[in-house]
């Protein structure tokens, strides 16, 4: 047999290592997310950047052969890469780290740009870099045995080598059979037919016509994701149960199927996280359809004295929910659809609760398989065991979308707008000021339902030089927000929110 030289070995260990990373990366993305592997983002990431005309063009010369290609493409492209590394690798070990963060890096930001990205998306990434890492050193160890002859050594490599191999495939086997029920659920996701349950457009009437303001009703892959969850549970509708219990005459156990013979409920509720900062990102409003929790309560027959709902979440996620709002005629529902369609997974699939008027934490339940009739002087429930508050209603608020802080406005007439809620109560009016200069009434545009944010825009007089905006609402109680800044820290945030933006002369 011929001697394999180093740099052969080395090129070697850096193919050997590469694939390693992609098989660990691709079992922790099977098994930890609900995403493909990273290889897949980064394959559509190298599409979306494909100028359109390289694009037509390939597709012209390759016809329908044009994915199998690329696939194939970007593969040999990996190995070659892999093997450039283990290169790398034989001159100095940093050079060889260094190369693996930068793939990393191009994986990380294809992996965090996708749409309702989460940062447990970033375990694999981390997963297959240290894969890389660490099989490549234990390669590279091997290439050049200290001691013993050629022979020796040269089984010593391969050997390793074929272990890593093996052991890589025996990971990537495992993540396959783990992610072959999730892949199950997600079949039976997409098949799922929920009867009773419509898809339903905003009123045009709910736009105020400004671009930037964000748009009244938000996409659910656009809506703000916020949860204590490693691995987003994978729940089949029919392994699913909800088990209503404690201060009822009689216990109530329900199927998927169960839940889905009660009458349908379906409204517009905006829903918003008590972490939400003024101005802040971390709110979303949606078509949602459910059952109503009054219903499923009414059923079980409560009993005296209860003031709050323990929510468990299949991940053992907790919620005391206060008990006048899940029973009042607001429309506090255990929802089974987003938009029109079955919850998204990362959104509680099959089934979360939506209560109009309370912050998330205290209230929107995902994945919910429990509610507890109790007292709140007997909840312990995960955020208000961390120094939150108990109730959580969802306090008066108002943002401007545009313009944001930094922007560069021509100076004259200048459009702004943004969104504001009193949930549960709806909003009377909504004012901006410039400068410090006197409030300013802004125009509404169709609020919904007094469950739902509301959009509204002002024309400004703005002159050239630097600008501070401000906006406050008042709600249908005649509140008016104060203008004094609370933290979020322990029942949500308050304050005008203001934005700074220059004009310059037209
Ligand atoms: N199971 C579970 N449900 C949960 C949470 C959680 O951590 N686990 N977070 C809550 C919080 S704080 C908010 S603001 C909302 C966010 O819902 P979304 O991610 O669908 O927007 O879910 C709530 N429901
Ligand atoms: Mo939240």
């Amino acid at each position: 047999m011929s001697h394999m030289s180093a740099s052969r070995r080395w090129a070697l260990a850096g193919l050997v290592a590469g694939l390693a990373g992609l098989a660990t990366s691709y079992a922790a993305a099977l098994v930890l997310t609900i995403r493909e592997s990273p290889v897949v983002a980064v394959a559509e990431l190298v599409v979306d950047v494909t100028p359109g005309a390289v694009a037509e063009t390939a597709i012209g010369l390759l016809g329908s052969a044009d994915k199998p290609v690329l696939v194939a493409t970007i593969i040999v492209l990996t190995c070659l890469v892999f093997v450039a590394i283990g290169w790398l690798g034989s001159r100095s070990w940093r050079r060889s780290l260094v190369a693996w963060l930068l793939l990393a890096s191009f994986g990380l930001f294809a992996v965090l740009r996708q749409d309702g990205a989460r940062a447990t998306d970033a375990i694999p990434v981390v997963v297959g870099f240290l894969t890389w890492v660490v099989c490549l050193d234990l390669l590279g160890r091997r290439v050049s045995p200290a001691s013993g002859s050629e022979d020796d050594g040269r089984r010593r490599f391969l050997t390793m080598a074929v272990s890593i191999g093996f052991g890589a495939a025996v990971v990537a086997a495992l993540g396959r059979f783990v992610g072959a029920g999730r892949r199950r659920v997600e079949e039976s996701r997409r098949l799922l037919r929920l009867p009773g349950v419509t898809r339903r457009e905003p009123s045009p009437d709910t736009r105020i016509g400004v671009d930037g303001v964000s748009p009244w009703r938000t996409r659910s892959e656009d809506f703000y994701l916020i949860d204590t969850t490693i691995a987003v549970p994978i729940i089949d509708p029919s392994d699913w149960q909800l088990r209503i219990h404690g201060m009822v005459d009689r216990e109530v156990v329900l199927t998927f199927t169960d839940l889905l013979d009660r009458e349908v409920t379906e409204a517009w509720v905006t829903l918003s996280c008590v972490s939400n900062p003024v101005g802040g990102p971390l709110i979303g409003n949606a078509w949602w359809s459910g059952v109503r929790v009054a219903t499923l309560l009414e059923e079980a027959g409560v009993q005296d004295g209860a003031d709050a709902v323990l929510q468990t979440s299949d991940d053992g996620w907790t919620c005391g929910t206060l008990w006048d709002a899940l029973t009042d005629d607001r429309d506090a529902m255990l929802a089974v659809a987003m938009n029109g369609r079955p919850l998204p997974f990362e959104h509680g699939f099959p089934v979360r609760t939506i209560v109009p008027g309370l912050y998330g934490y205290v209230s929107a339940c995902k994945w919910v398989v429990d509610l507890e009739v109790t007292r709140f002087s007997d909840v312990s429930a995960f955020w208000t065991d961390r120094g939150w508050a108990e109730r959580g209603p969802v306090k008066l608020s108002s943002r401007i979308d545009v313009p944001s802080s930094g922007d560069e406005v021509v100076a004259g007439a200048v459009r702004v707008g943004g969104v504001a809620w009193a949930q549960h109560v709806g909003i009377e009016a909504v004012e901006v000021a410039l400068d410090g200069g006197a409030w300013q009434r802004a125009e509404l545009a169709d609020p919904g339902t007094v469950d739902t944010w509301v959009q509204w825009a002002a024309t400004l007089d703005v002159g050239p030089g630097d600008h501070l905006l401000r906006v406050r609402a008042t709600d249908r109680d005649g509140t008016t927000q104060s203008g004094v800044e609370v933290d979020v820290l322990p029942d949500g945030a308050e304050g005008w929110h203001t934005v700074d933006f220059s004009a310059d002369e037209a």
